[in-house]
Order: C-alpha cells, then structure tokens, then sequence
C-alpha cells in the first residue's frame, strides 16, 4: 500500500474494475427488489458545471447507497441533445449542430466518466437520434389520430428582417436579438398537445405523490390554477351595440356580482375590434397592446391601462348599463377574454376605476368594514356577508354563490364553471435542430400523419442554418414528398417540436433503450417504472415535471405502462453558489472577476473585509455569494477540481457542504478540507494494513477502552444508516465517520484484539464513505483483505450489543453547580445513585455544615443536591 494518497492511480483502477465487470449494468431480475434512480439528464453544452456534478453526485450517492441495502439498482444516463444553443454554436463557428452536438457529448461522457457514477451506459440514450425520436414521431401520429394532439393558429414572435420566428428569450425589449428589427407577433398555424384534457388528474394525482417536496407540489397546483366560479352574461345594450347579443365573462368571485361598475375586454376581443371601427384612437391603443409581450408575467407587473368605447352592456340582474372598457390587464386566452370589474373587491380594478374615475361600490363586509378605506387594500380577497345587493344582503360567500347562481339561471344569463389557468401545450418551433413534426400537408387530403412504415422523419444532419428563416423550409429534398393518402404531390411539415418533448418520456425509454418493437418494451418498463427517485434542479419544477406526467398518462392510456405517475419520489437539488468580485467599468457596468484570481483578506472570524485581484495587485468589490453562473464569472471548473484532488474529494466536499436540498457554498478551503481528510483515512489504514492484518475480532474479553471503540464504529453505523435512509442526509452521515476516525486514529494498537477493532473500524468507515467516496472505499476495502468487491458488499450492520454501555458517567450539582462527576452501573437504581453522590468526596466538602434539602436524579444524566 502507497504511503500517500494517490487519488489519480486509485480512481483510474477502481474504474477500469467496474468497467472490466460491467458493475453497473443492470438487468430485469424478477423477485429481486428494484430500485430506479434517475437524474435529470444533461444538455449537452460543450462541459460539465458544478450544478451537474451536484446533481450527479447526489444521485451516485443513493443509487450506491441502495445497491448496498440488496437491491437491483437501475441509473442510467443520456442526452437532451436537442435545442437552440446548438443552432447558435452553428451559427457562430459555421459548424453543424448535429457535429458540434456529438462531440461535446463525446467530451461530458469522459467528464462524467472521471466522476466514477454507477451508471448502466448500455442504456445510454441521444435524443437527436432517430432511433430514439421515431417513437416520439409514432406517438405523436398515434395522439393525432385520437385528437390528442390539434392543430390550431397560435401567435408567434416575428422577426421581420431575418425572417423568421423568435423564441420569447430572443426577443429583447420588442426587438430582434439578432437584427434588432421591431418584433411583430404573427398568428401562424401550430400543433398542440391537449394537456388541458388532463388538466384535473393531473392535479389530483398529486395527492398520490408523498415523496414530493410540498413546495414543488404547490408550483405545479398554482400553474394548473384549478378555480371554481361562475360565468356571467351581460345582455348587449343595443342602442350602442347594434345588434343583439352578451358578453360572457367569467368570475371567481359571483358573490360580488351586485358591485360590478363596469365591464373590460382583452384588446383582441370582438368587441374591442367593433368598438374601434372609426375610432382610430382605440385602434392605435388595440395595436399597442397587441404588439406587447406575450408572457403573462409582464401583464401581471405592467401599468394597467384602457380606453372607453361607446359601447355598453346591461348587468344581468338589475339591467343597469355599464360601460365597455378595453384593458391591458384583461388577457384574451384566460377565461371569455373579458372581466365583470369590481372595484371594490378586486385589487386590479381598484387601481384602473381610481384612475379612470370609474365608480367604486362596496358590496361585502370584509374586515376593513363597510367603505373603501386605507386598510381595505389589505382585504381583497377576503369573503364575508354581502351588502348593498338588495335581496342577496347578508348572505355568505357559498350561500350568495348559490344565490347568484340560482338567479342567473332562472334568467338564462349564467351557470357555474370551473376553470383552468393550464393551456395547451403548443409545441410547433420553426426551428432546425428538433425532432420533425411527423405530418404531410395536402391539398386534398388536409394534414395526413406520416404512415408507421414510413417512420422515422429524418432530420438532415448536414446542414449549418444562418438564423433567416426554418433551414428545413428551404431544402426541398427535405419537404417534397407524396401523400401517403392519394399519392399526389405534397408538402411535409417542416416545424420541428419543443425539446421539452423528448425529456418528457426518457425515462421510460431507458427501460428498453434499444428495443425495436415500440416505444417501449411494456414489460420492461413495467419492470422499472415508476423511478423511485429522481433527481434535479428546482428550475425544472413546473413545466418539465408537469409535461412527463403528462406524457406517463398519454403512456399509460396508449397501454404502454400500468403506473399513473413517472417518479415516486423527487429531490430538488440546491444551487451551487460561489463568491462574486468586480469593479465598476468605464461604461458604468460591472467587469466581474472568477473567485480563483481574487486574493481575498480576512478578519479574525472568517468574514472577508477585503480583496485584490491577483494580477495587478490592486482592490475588487466583493459582491456577495451568488449562483455560479457565467455572467457572474463565479463557476468553478469541475474539471480542473477532479484534475487537482481527484473525484472523491469533489464528491465527498459536495455531500458534505450541505444536505442536498440546501444550497452548496462553494469554498475552496472546504474542498481542501476534504481532501486532508480522505488522507488521513488513507494514512491510518496505511499504517494499520502495513502492520499485518490482524486476526478474527474475538468479543468475549474487551476492556472498557475496547469497548469505547467499538461502540464509536457501530454508533457510526447506526446513525448513518438513519441519516441516510431515512433523510437523504449525506452530510451528518460523514459527520458520523470524521467522529469515529478520531477515535481510531487514538485507539491502542497494542494488541492483536486491539488491531482486530481498528479493522472493523476501517472497514466500516470504507462501507459508509462507499456510496460518497467509491474509489478509495474501493481501494481500502480490498487492502483491508477483502477478496470479493466492496460495491457487492453489503451496507453494514449495527450490532446493538456493542452500543450498550455498561457504565454511565453522571454530573454532579451542588444547588445546580457543577461540582464533579461519577461513573454508575447503567443499571444502577435512584437509591443507588443519590447513595454514591452522597458519598463523593467533593459533594462532602461542598455541602460540609449545611444540610442536605432534597437529592434529584436524573437517570443517565445528573444528580443535584440542594443544601443550604
Ligand atoms: C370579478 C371579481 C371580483 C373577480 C372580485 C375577482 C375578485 P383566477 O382565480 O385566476 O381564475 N379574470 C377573469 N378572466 C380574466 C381575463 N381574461 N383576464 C384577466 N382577468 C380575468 O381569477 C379569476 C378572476 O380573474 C375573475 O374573477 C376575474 O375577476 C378575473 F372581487 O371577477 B373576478
Ligand atoms: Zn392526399
């Protein structure tokens, strides 16, 4: 055995062990329990960051950790080799995407290689490959076919200098990214996945999901935002209309009906388009909203603003006239595309009516009373008795929801509904490098789904696009074809899907990646699914999670898996964050500087006070600890870190720095840290192998410091087993090991027996590093004699025996001071106990001419005696 620890020599041996055994492939075995660990899988951006190897590390650690506990252990690894980045990268080094693609997963493979993950890499599955995009292509004709997936026009950034069409991150302030030409939005034809069919099982079987953080649950419930309401009619006022008619709206809130002041519509509404024939100041406003942003998030946060139209309608219930505004607050595809405005009890309204001077009336007590008052802001969404609304006065939120309801419907003017904020998924891109939408366009026969037999579509992997316009559009190769109907001649799609698609169902391929057959092989997929954990980063909480659940259902009603949900348990993985260092430029903007050219200054506890860049010499402003990102030039190199102290010490810093779900400061001294720790494990078990292994561990004849010693291994064990079973804690489980080390590396090695209990030790500070630190665990476990591997080793047991103490040492207290300690059988009575304190020598001297009140013992813990 190597004096120093070598942990390049280590982990290449260890690997090439694994590799030469095919450890980590894995096969069905029916009886054996399974276990399915998956983390999410990268995309392939040229190299590894640190949030990867966080995300890859916790999920080696469990997948490691259940393979000890006896299971049958899946961990496969693929690629999300589809998207925009790779067009980008084309367009900058005119390489092809699918050439650069290949070689930065050549490249990540070797990077995730060097961290030694237990990984199945048989199963490994490339998204941008036909082989694994034709069964996307056959379940997309197979919705088609059952009306799952439609089409329908949908609105789109477009460029007009380059033309073509933007994503929404390529659009910066209304303009191009690219050209900076004004984007316009364009209504053009797209394919959508009905998710909203699936919207309300989509939402209850979270109840089915325990293994869930409640946070993540919470994101997914408010993106499906199921609520309950009412839609309403206003009958038209046909002197200002001109025609007969109602416009619909819908309202959570029907108990206010009687305190509606007005009504508003989304610009692209009809009646917004009616009201601005010849009024072209509306029109100018109408096409102001139009041309702003899509996303929702804006129109929440925007400035509300509206105009008034000439038009009115009548309230249902009374038939007063309200006006018709139309209002940049009121969105076109939620709900009719127009609101009943309450004023009083809607926080939007409120600040649209004061601004426009549009009436204001309260019509529920709430606990800001009975007037629009200062505190009354804060009670918006509060229910209570109605007021001023005639015959529904006094009546509570669910009795004037009936109420209302029930007036409604005698009238015709309105019912309850429940309503959806999911939309369906529109999953068209005009781009090149994804998976091609698998329909024929014909002029007779309408939309036809390419055929089975004719499937894959294959994308042309040769082409190098230039940012104007879809590549595909303009290869003619690519786009003529025949009708699979008719024969005639006719024109193949050529928008490809959002990648969000293939990541929504890799995880069931992964149970047959390279079956022929079908999607997937049910048996086999049946064998595995649903993943027992998976792993990933919070930023995936909502759409990716939603969009695989929703692809296990379509899997599921398509027969090709039983379960209803695809992952059983997640854990969302906390950032990884580093400090941050810049100075001001001469533009007014920040130059930042990484971490690792800052020379940093500290005070006496730790804090930095000050910094310098290494370079010159000279100040930096320390800008406090951010995600590492690269426009912060905070990112640590994983590689650089594996290259310098090798993988362990990567992997063992990162499960050590914080619980998973945390977030992970980086700190160089920490890493530092544990390295110097996996060497003095390494040293002791130098010096203890280097002296001959001892003989069998006999427990019949220990002596109190022996027994010490082997109560620190098996409480090791213990604790771990629960930090880690239990709670995914990895870091108190290491905790537990640096305890035990100390207490072996001053253990007597004196004897044989003595040497016997520092190899039970060492061998189960190996088991417990193994999952965290498989190389030298690895190592250490065949120095320490071991023949067969320690991956095929078992998690180790605790033995309860050694955990009994067969004396205790009690405090003692002299009226609640400290005043000594004695050593008690730990089977010792209360008489027994308080007989022994009485006696001690130093109670006698403290207690000496006072009298002793009252003796309290507290079992395993102290004795206090009041005198006085
Ligand atoms: C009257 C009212 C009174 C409302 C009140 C709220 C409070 P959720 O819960 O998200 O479904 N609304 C309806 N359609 C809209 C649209 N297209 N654009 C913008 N807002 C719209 O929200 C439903 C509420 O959002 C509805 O209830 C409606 O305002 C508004 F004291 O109607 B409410
Ligand atoms: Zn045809």
């Amino acid at each position: 055995m190597h004096e120093l620890y070598q942990p390049r020599e280590i982990e290449a041996a260890a690997q090439s062990y694994w590799n030469e055994h095919h450890s980590f492939d894995v096969s069905e075995q029916p009886g054996k329990d399974t276990y399915y660990c998956l983390s999410m899988f990268p995309y392939p951006s040229g190299k590894l960051h640190m949030g990867h190897v966080r995300n890859y590390t916790i999920g080696d650690v469990i997948a490691r950790y259940q393979r000890m506990l006896g299971k049958n252990v899946l961990q496969p690894m693929g690629w999300d080799a589809f998207g925009m980045p790779a067009e980008n990268a084309a367009m900058k080094n005119n390489v092809a995407p699918a050439k650069w693609t290949y070689e930065n997963i050549d490249y990540m493979k070797t990077q995730l290689k060097s961290l030694g993950l237990a990984i199945d890499w048989t199963r490994e599955i490339t998204t941008c490959k036909p082989d694994y995009y034709r069964w996307e292509q056959w379940l997309f004709t197979r919705l088609f076919e059952k009306g799952v997936i439609y089409r329908k026009n949908g609105t789109v950034n477009w460029d007009p200098a380059d033309q073509t069409v933007l994503a929404n991150e390529q659009v910066i302030d209304g303009r191009g990214w690219r050209s900076g030409a004004l984007i316009e939005k364009r209504e053009i034809p797209m394919y959508y996945f009905k998710i909203t069919a699936y919207a309300d099982e989509l939402l209850e079987s979270l109840d089915e999901l325990p293994g869930w953080p409640e946070q993540v649950k919470t994101m997914q419930r408010n993106w499906i935002g199921k609520s309950r309401g009412m839609e309403v009619q206003f009958p038209y006022d046909q002197a200002s209309i001109g025609e007969a008619g109602t416009l619909k709206v819908f309202t959570t809130r029907p108990d206010t009906l009687m305190g509606a002041t007005y009504v508003a519509v989304a610009a692209e509404h009809p009646l917004a388009t009616l009201a601005a024939k010849g009024n072209p100041e509306l029109q100018a406003f109408i096409d102001e909203c139009k041309s702003g942003s899509v996303a929702e998030a804006d129109v929440a946060t925007q400035e509300k603003k509206g105009l008034a139209t000439s038009l009115l309608v009548e309230h249902p219930l009374t038939g007063e006239k309200l006006p018709v505004w139309v209002a940049n607050y009121v969105l076109m595809h939620y709900g009719d595309g127009a609101v009943m405005a309450v004023p009083a009890h809607d926080e939007r309204d409120f600040e649209f009516a004061t601004k426009y001077k549009l009436p204001i009336k309260t019509v529920v007590r709430t606990s800001a009373g009975d007037q629009v008052g200062s505190e009354w802001q804060a009670a918006y969404n509060e229910h209570g008795q109605l007021i001023n609304s005639g015959a529904f006065d006094g009546l509570d939120f669910p009795g004037a929801f009936d109420a209302i309801e029930a007036a409604l419907i005698t009238k015709g003017l309105g019912q309850s509904r429940t309503q959806f904020r999911l939309r369906d998924w529109g999953i068209s891109r005009q781009r090149y490098w994804g998976c091609p939408i698998p329909i024929i366009h014909c002029d007779a026969c309408g939309d036809v789904p390419v055929p089975e037999d004719q499937l894959p579509v294959i994308l042309p992997e040769n082409v190098v696009p230039d940012g104007a316009g879809s590549p595909l559009a303009r290869l003619p190769e690519f786009y003529e074809c025949s009708c699979p109907k008719c024969g005639q001649p006719a024109k193949r799609e050529t928008d490809t899907m959002d990648t969000f698609v293939e990541s929504s169902w890799y995880f069931a391929r992964y149970a047959s990646p390279n079956y022929d057959q079908g999607l997937v092989d049910p048996k086999a997929a049946n064998h595995w699914l649903p993943v027992d954990q998976y792993i990933g980063g919070i930023e995936h909480a909502i759409l990716h999670l939603l969009y695989a659940r929703f692809f296990h259902k379509l899997m599921r009603d398509e027969g090709l898996v039983t379960s209803n949900e695809p992952f059983k348990n997640l854990l969302t993985q906390g950032m990884v964050v580093a400090d941050t260092y810049y100075r001001v430029a001469s533009n007014g903007g920040q130059d930042w500087f990484n971490p690792a050219d800052v020379e940093v200054e500290l005070d006496a506890k730790g804090k930095a006070i000050s910094a310098r860049l290494k370079t010159d010499g000279l100040p930096v402003i320390i800008g406090g600890t951010e995600k590492m990102s690269k426009s912060k030039n905070n990112g640590v190199d994983p590689q650089s870190m594996i290259e310098a102290y090798g993988a362990d010490t990567c992997r063992l810093f990162m499960m050590f720095a914080s619980p998973p779900d945390m977030s992970l400061e980086w700190s160089d001294s920490g890493v530092e840290g544990a390295n110097r720790f996996l060497r003095r494990v390494w040293r002791l078990a130098q010096a203890h192998v280097g002296q001959g292994l001892p003989g069998k561990l006999e427990l019949g004849n220990l002596n109190d410091a022996q027994k010490l010693v082997r109560r620190a291994t098996h409480s090791a064990i213990r604790q771990a087993s629960i930090d880690v079973g239990q709670h995914n804690k990895f870091n108190t489980a290491i905790a537990q090991v640096m305890t035990l080390m100390n207490v072996l590396e001053k253990a007597s090695q004196a004897t044989d027996l003595d040497r016997a209990l520092i190899q039970e030790g060492l061998e189960t500070v190996a088991l417990i590093l193994a999952p965290i630190t498989p190389h030298i665990s690895h190592e250490l476990w065949q120095r320490l004699g071991h023949t067969q591997a320690i991956i095929d080793a078992g998690w180790p047991a605790v033995d309860e025996s050694a955990l009994v103490q067969d004396t205790l040492e009690l405090v003692i207290q002299v009226n609640g001071k400290l005043r000594g300690h004695i050593e008690m059988p730990a089977g010792a009575s209360r008489e027994e106990i308080e007989a022994a304190a009485r006696s001690n020598e130093n109670v006698l001297r403290f207690t000496e001419g006072l009298s002793i009140r009252k003796v309290i013992v507290v079992p395993g813990k102290l004795v206090n005696i009041v005198a006085n």
